[in-house]
């Protein structure tokens, strides 16, 4: 209770950061690109994740407030990423269903110095379905507009259709790590996962698998056909320096 009492004050006092987690390119091991993931920066608690803030955010009202400023501190150090000559694709951010409903929302991002393509949201599979649905398929299309990339997130875990998915045309699905997992040990579970690819590949549109744990997944979903990785095998979310320094290790 006390936790969420503070998280007003940790927006006023600028105590949220970034964390940026590589997305790597299935055949290459390349960046393919890195996903921004909020932490609080407690001033006595330490860093902590979003399992322990976004109730708080949500239930104040602040959820929105919070994807701006994630935002706004992605686009700063892509920026400075590019400076130093680091080849960082694109950065990913997660877009709550408050900051879609946010009436700013659309000339903000107008307003933004981004290039198309190198900025992508992430929106929770839940987001697109129910009350947001109608004003949700004036607000895509006119992102996508602004060459801002729509990836759905948490892909095969929640319960939008299929159909009113793809309606959106996202540029890519991210395979919830609960489907992934398993692939090992279950040869039903990657003909899952394939099938999921399948899908993709009929729709023109690239597969991101989630919780990448170990080598032997990342294999089996090169295997697959799927695009991209994310998980700890390949790297862990990080804060902007120590992905500038895991870059300058990779060469
Ligand atoms: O690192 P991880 O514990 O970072 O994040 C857990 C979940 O929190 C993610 O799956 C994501 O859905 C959510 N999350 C992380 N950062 C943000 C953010 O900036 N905005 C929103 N809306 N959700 C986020
Ligand atoms: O929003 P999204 O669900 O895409 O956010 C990714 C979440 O997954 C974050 O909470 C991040 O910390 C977490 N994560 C990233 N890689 C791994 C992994 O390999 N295993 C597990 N269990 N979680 C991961
Ligand atoms: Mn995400
Ligand atoms: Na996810």
């Amino acid at each position: 209770k006390e936790l969420a009492d503070d998280f007003n004050q940790a927006l006023d006092r600028d105590e949220l950061v970034a964390f940026f987690q590589p997305q790597f390119n299935a055949v290459t091991l390349d960046i393919a690109g890195v996903e921004a993931l909020a932490r609080w920066n407690h001033p006595r608690k330490g860093v902590l994740g979003p399992d322990k803030f976004l109730d708080a955010a949500e239930k104040l009202g602040r959820t929105g407030d919070m994807d701006r400023l994630i935002l706004q501190k992605a686009l700063f150090e892509l920026t400075r990423w590019d400076g130093l000559g680091m080849q960082i694709p694109r950065v990913s951010v997660n877009i709550s269903a408050r900051r879609l409903a946010q009436p700013s929302l659309l000339t903000e991002l107008s307003e933004l110095p981004i290039a198309k393509g190198r900025l992508c949201f992430e929106l929770l599979e839940t987001i697109s379905f129910d009350d947001l649905q109608p004003a949700l398929s004036e607000i895509i299309p006119t992102i996508k507009a602004l060459g801002i990339e729509i990836e759905i997130d948490d892909f095969g875990t929640e319960h939008a259709s299929i159909v009113s998915l793809l309606r959106f045309e996202p540029r890519r699905l991210k395979i919830d790590r609960e489907i992934i997992k398993p692939i090992i040990a279950s040869p039903s579970q990657r003909r899952l996962v394939s099938s999921i690819i399948e899908i993709g590949r009929s729709q023109n549109i690239d597969i991101v698998a989630e919780g990448v744990e170990t080598m032997e997944h990342a294999k089996i979903l090169k295997d697959l056909g799927c695009h991209l990785l994310q998980g700890y095998a390949l790297a862990r979310p990080m804060t902007s320096d120590q992905l500038i320094e895991f870059c300058r290790m990779k060469g």
